[in-house]
């Protein structure tokens, strides 16, 4: 599971389907949004290299990561919107808020993605310190919110490719 040995921002720019005629839903929390908003420049930056019209990206904000899902659940239920990409940053404290957010946000966008059968991304980091997530969010093991975009158009490439 390390992400110590991979950056997040590699990948192979050509095995990347076009974003032409997709459209991206974004949910960012806003709790750490040192950290969220720089996922989300580095999310939306990737998907116009990968071709995706600006217009064609809708950005939302939640307050905290626990609200990811429900902000993925009403732009998933959009019928043009094609994937979900939802992005936070969950920092372990002193209590055991960490585990129950964590816990929350993952199946909660996994039971999203499969309710409407469309791609939702986790791309929420979820580390012990502040510098882990910078580390993470455009510093040196890159940036998560590139790999969720990346992810995405995958899934919606595939998505297409299967359900056509
Ligand atoms: C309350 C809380 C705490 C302690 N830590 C974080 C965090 O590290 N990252 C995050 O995205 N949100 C945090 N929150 C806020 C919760 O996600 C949520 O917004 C509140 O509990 C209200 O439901």
């Amino acid at each position: 599971m390390a992400t110590i040995l991979k950056n997040l921002s590699d990948y192979d720019f050509e095995r990347v389907p076009s974003g032409e005629t997709m459209k991206i839903g974004i949910v960012v929390a806003e709790w750490n949004s040192e950290i969220t908003f720089a996922l989300c420049r580095g999310a939306i930056e990737t998907l116009i290299q990968h071709g995706v019209q600006e217009k064609n990206i809708v950005v939302e904000y939640v307050p905290g990561s626990y609200e990811l899902s429900v902000g993925s659940q009403w732009l998933a239920a959009r019928n043009d919107i094609d994937a979900v990409i939802a992005l936070g940053c969950v920092i372990q404290g002193e209590t055991r808020h960490f585990e129950f957010i964590c816990q929350a946000v993952s199946q909660g966008i996994t039971n999203v993605s499969l309710k409407y059968n469309k791609p939702v991304i986790f791309g929420v980091l979820t580390t012990d310190t502040q510098q882990q997530a910078r580390d993470r969010s455009g510093g040196k093991h890159g940036n998560k919110g590139v790999e969720a975009a990346v992810t995405a158009l995958k899934m919606c490439e595939m998505a297409r490719r299967i359900k056509s």
